[in-house]
């Protein structure tokens, strides 16, 4: 076996790779984001999804909204478009809205999928016809995770570049293995994931692992305890997307957004304590940590 090629990821990295703003500029220029997220119950993760892919800086984000939840998103998140999908008062995505949503993501520059959506049967549908068509790059976290683990099979078809964001729950739900086992094994885990699929692998926890298809490994050294908290883990989602729909290329987008994210937190514990950081305080940390990495 080949040495493994590691790296920690450092400010110097990260600052290297944030993308400029340039002055003959405009929105367009800084990426189109759709956010296929939330369902009723959970509208709070697409909510922290799109707005932490505005405060790092997305030109646009559009939330795929079920007609019954669009209300919220339309008020929570004003500075987002939402994209109406008719759902019979269902409170989640419905198989009838793929064709929509598929045409939407022509638009658009990324896609962040999963937090929140809940595991109906739909949402399968939906999630399984997102990875097999779309042509742009996705985010793929939480419920998107959890119903793709139910048929793995559909990453062979995927057709674009997938960062896929475990928590180390979702990690084990992926490979039909125990948190324990995953957690003993974290970077050979994020490994063989990412080799076999061919996708940017983002293992989270403290020191979460970040995996590229040719078996590079990144570290992050950012990131406290307090980051425990109903929520984290879907800005991280935004993030990413963010900075995937800015230009730059996944891997380094995961790197970024996995550093950065980290800061915020850190940020917040410094000032406030771990105890009462909440995933709202990693959102309006953002443009400051942006700015102070820059
Ligand atoms: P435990 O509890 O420690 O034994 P789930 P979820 C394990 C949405 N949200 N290290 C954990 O183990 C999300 O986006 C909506 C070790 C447990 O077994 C999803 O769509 C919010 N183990 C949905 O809720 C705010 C770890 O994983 C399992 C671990 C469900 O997501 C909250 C829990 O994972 C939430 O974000 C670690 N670091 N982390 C909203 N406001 O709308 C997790 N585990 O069952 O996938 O539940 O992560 O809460
Ligand atoms: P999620 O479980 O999807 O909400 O994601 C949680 C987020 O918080 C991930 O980015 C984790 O890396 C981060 N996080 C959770 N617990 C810790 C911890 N003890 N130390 C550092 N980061 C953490
Ligand atoms: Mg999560």
């Amino acid at each position: 076996e080949n040495e493994i090629k590691k790296y920690l990821i450092d400010s110097g990295l990260v600052s290297k790779l944030i993308p400029k703003r340039e002055p003959n500029s405009n929105k367009g220029t800084y990426g189109k984001v759709l956010v296929v997220a939330g369902s009723r119950g959970m509208t709070g993760a697409a909510c922290l999804t799109g707005s932490a892919a505005l405060r790092a800086g997305a030109g646009l984000v559009y939330m795929a909204a079920p007609l019954s939840l669009l209300p919220i998103y339309a008020c929570s998140l004003v500075e987002a478009l939402t994209i109406p999908l008719e759902d019979g008062n269902k409170g989640y995505i419905t198989g009838e809205s793929i064709h929509k949503i598929l045409m939407q993501l022509e638009k658009v520059d990324v896609a962040a999928v999963g937090p929140g959506l809940s595991t109906e049967d739909d949402i399968k549908e939906v999630v399984h016809s997102i990875v097999k068509n779309s042509k742009v790059p996705i985010v793929l976290d939480a419920d998107g995770i959890n119903v793709l683990a139910e048929d793995l099979s559909v990453l062979k078809e995927l057709k674009t570049q997938m960062v896929i964001t475990p928590h180390p729950g979702e990690m084990a739900r992926l490979l039909g293995a125990t948190v324990k086992e995953v957690q003993e094994d974290r970077i050979n885990i994020a490994r063989s994931f990412s080799k076999e699929y061919g996708v940017i692998t983002v293992l989270k926890g403290s020191r979460t692992i970040i995996a590229s298809p040719e078996g590079e490994i990144y570290i992050n050294t950012t990131g406290n305890a307090g980051m425990a908290t109903g929520g984290s883990g879907d800005v991280l989602t935004g993030i990413i997307a963010s900075f995937i729909g800015q230009g730059l290329k996944p891997l380094d987008a995961a790197v970024v957004g996995v550093y950065l994210h980290g800061t915020c937190g850190d940020n917040v514990a410094r000032r406030k304590g771990e105890h009462g950081l909440i995933a709202g305080d990693l959102v309006r940390e953002i443009p400051k940590v942006i700015f102070e990495t820059d």
